[in-house]
């Protein structure tokens, strides 16, 4: 095992037994959501994955430590420092742990934790992607590499259109990267259901999708896999509010110049302030509709 990584004794024991584990991430309680919604959802999603059957592990790095399983005080201390505590992405951790420093993990570094520790499987809302106008700015997630690079599984609603949808469906096809929508034929656009891109394949079932991630680790791949899961229809939102916030979320992000680690969050937060909360809303809820399907694949993957 790593000597940098902490496995919580529940996850270690989880893991050691056999039975279903699920990663999660802390960008999304820190610089995802507002306190205290944020620790409220972290919570909750825990809950989710217990009440299907499988073990959370909430992966942040505390003190230098790389952990794998949170205890509600860290929780809590990372949803009340919120975007204080540093961003940490693949290029951060060097850095944080040569420190004894703290941080929040995106997609890439819990992918990254996730498979140090042994666990398959992640849970999100949405992850980063290819930013709209890269190819001036070159800004694109290091999430899209890690998904080319590290086997886990990793279940979102899609991705935010204050992203280039097609563009990063390009990118993760250049890079191997199968990307699955859960009972659609339709890439979902985290916030609505659908988006007006393809995705690779529909599948529609737990046990489908342990299948093809299993095909997938005995051909040998390297990379992993993104998996897509419309927003629930009751809690989806109007395309016209939401394209309106994003869009002046976007020029509000041009004209104050935020660039580079900053542009995600700042992103979020705007489109949160300019829905009136009622994005945040359905953002916990596909969320926990997230951690659902990940647990019964966890199971699934366990037999
Ligand atoms: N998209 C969301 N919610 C999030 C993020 C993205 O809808 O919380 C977070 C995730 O942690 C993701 C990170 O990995 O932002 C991507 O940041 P960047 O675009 O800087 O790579
Ligand atoms: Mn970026």
């Amino acid at each position: 095992m790593n000597k940098y990584l902490d496995i919580s004794p529940e996850v270690q024991e989880a893991l050691a037994t056999g039975k279903p584990v699920v990663a999660l991430e802390s960008t999304i309680i820190s610089h995802g959501m507002p306190y205290p919604k944020n620790v409220e959802t972290a919570l909750l999603v825990e809950q989710t994955i217990r009440d299907n059957g499988a073990v959370p592990a909430t992966i942040a790095v505390i003190g230098g430590r790389l952990k794998a399983g949170l205890s509600r005080d860290e929780i809590e201390y990372l949803g009340k420092t919120g975007r204080a505590v540093a961003k940490a992405s693949r290029r951060d951790l060097p850095a944080l742990v040569a420190r004894g420093a703290d941080g929040a993990t995106t997609v890439t570094t819990t992918m990254m934790i996730a498979y140090m520790a042994g666990i398959k499987i992640f849970a999100t809302g949405g992850i980063g992607g290819v930013h709209r106008g890269a190819e001036v700015t070159m800004d694109i997630s290091a999430d899209l590499e890690e998904l080319a690079q590290t086997p886990v599984m990793v279940i979102c609603a899609g991705a935010k259109s204050i992203l280039d949808l097609g563009l990063t469906l390009e990118y993760l096809e250049t890079k191997g990267v199968p990307v699955i929508g859960y009972g659609t034929q339709e890439l979902p656009a985290f916030y609505t259901r659908k988006s007006g891109f393809g995705v690779d394949y529909r599948v529609d079932s737990p046990e489908e999708l342990a299948a093809m991630f299993s095909a997938q680790r005995e051909l040998g791949y390297k990379g992993g896999m993104l998996v897509t899961n419309p927003i629930p229809e009751e809690y989806s939102m109007d395309k016209a509010v939401i394209d309106a916030a994003i869009e002046e979320a976007l020029a509000q992000c041009k004209a104050q110049g935020v660039h580079g680690k900053e542009t995600t969050p700042f992103l979020l937060a705007k489109v949160v302030e300019l829905t009136g909360g009622d994005s945040l809303e359905s953002n916990i809820k596909l969320v926990l509709n997230n951690a659902r399907l990940a647990a019964r694949t966890a199971a699934e993957l366990a037999k």
